[in-house]
């Protein structure tokens, strides 16, 4: 049995409400975080990347799984493996480990991919130094902070091993002081952009231009990872990705996964730009990007809160 088969067969035995209680928040290195991305923290700094290996950073709920499935297709395209094995064990989630479910380091090291493609939500100061040695390259996806913190809000109230959402009134000035897991949406998507002035291979891209044209933004994937690949492939890729696609699909919508109640929300949620537009009152908008203006001083990093 291999350790993603082992891990889905102990996930079966697991359901949402006999899920111990919700983890505390707490200040890691500057950063909130849970004990689930902290507890393996030597083994995670002591990670030995290989050369080939790519990363894919994100703050949570930037479009990760989409990301993730898209190079997943554009690297191995439509195998059987595509079909019985969930994405967050295609592509691991690296620091995460919630014993017995999981173990995102466990996965990676028992990948049988070549080249291996790896999650990660840190913050870019926490990425262990190996990646930098090794020159992986690096892909990072961002998304405006208040769709972003939306499908944040909704993914905290579903997924029991994150701490409570809270009301959505409460939730705002949560994300805006960075009193979520992983921290700041504002030091996250700053501190990663920073770092791709130096790092020639890092590959930064928005959630928004994903939405607006895939396979534009397929195209450019595909130079930066040196992959030539024909239209009729790009075309499979684009429309295999799509949102409805991945919806229906077991192995991407997150429905095997035992710490996720799908009754209170689906993981593959809504998918769009613009949904911050059903949550904030005018007044929380505009109390919201006042404050929005005094973080995001960097004139070259600019977001899209619709399309
Ligand atoms: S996680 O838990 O951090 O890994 O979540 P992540 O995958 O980063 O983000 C989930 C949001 O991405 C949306 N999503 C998509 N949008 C458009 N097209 C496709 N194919 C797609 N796949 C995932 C998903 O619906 C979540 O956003 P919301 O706004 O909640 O719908």
């Amino acid at each position: 049995m291999s350790k993603a088969e082992e891990l889905a067969a102990v996930s079966m035995s697991f359901s949402p409400d006999k899920f111990p209680s919700r983890p505390e928040l707490f200040d890691f290195h500057g950063v909130s975080m849970t004990h689930y991305f902290t507890d393996n923290w030597e083994n995670i700094q002591n990670f030995q990347a290989r050369p080939d290996d790519i990363l894919i950073a994100t703050y949570p709920k930037a479009g990760t799984t989409w990301v993730s499935y898209i190079l997943d297709l554009l690297h191995f395209g439509q195998t059987e493996r595509q079909t019985s094995v969930p994405i967050y064990n295609r592509v691991p989630f690296l620091e995460i480990i919630v014993p017995p479910l999981y173990s995102g380091k466990d996965l990676v090291d028992n990948l049988p991919t070549s080249p291996r493609l790896i999650k990660t939500h840190y913050p870019v100061q926490f990425v262990p130094k190996s990646f930098w040695e090794q020159n992986c390259r690096v892909v990072y996806l961002a998304r405006n902070a208040k769709d972003n913190m939306v499908s944040y809000f909704h993914f905290d109230r579903m997924n029991m091993a994150q701490p409570e959402a809270g009301d959505w009134s409460s939730y705002i000035p949560r994300f805006i002081e960075g009193k979520l897991v992983f921290g700041s949406w504002y030091d996250h998507v700053n501190n990663w952009w920073k770092k791709k002035q130096t790092y020639p291979k890092l590959h930064y891209m928005f959630y928004e231009d994903l939405v607006q044209d895939t396979g534009q933004e397929i195209d450019k994937l595909c130079g930066f990872l040196g992959l030539s690949r024909s239209d009729e492939e790009k075309r499979r890729v684009t429309d295999g990705a799509h949102f409805d696609n991945m919806k229906k699909d077991d192995m991407a919508n997150y429905s095997t996964n035992a710490i996720m109640d799908f009754k209170i929300s689906p993981f593959m949620r809504k998918g769009k730009v613009g949904d911050w537009k059903n949550h904030f009152s005018v007044a929380q908008s505009e109390m919201f990007d006042e404050d929005y203006k005094k973080k995001m001083t960097d004139v070259t990093l600019q977001f899209r809160t619709e399309i």
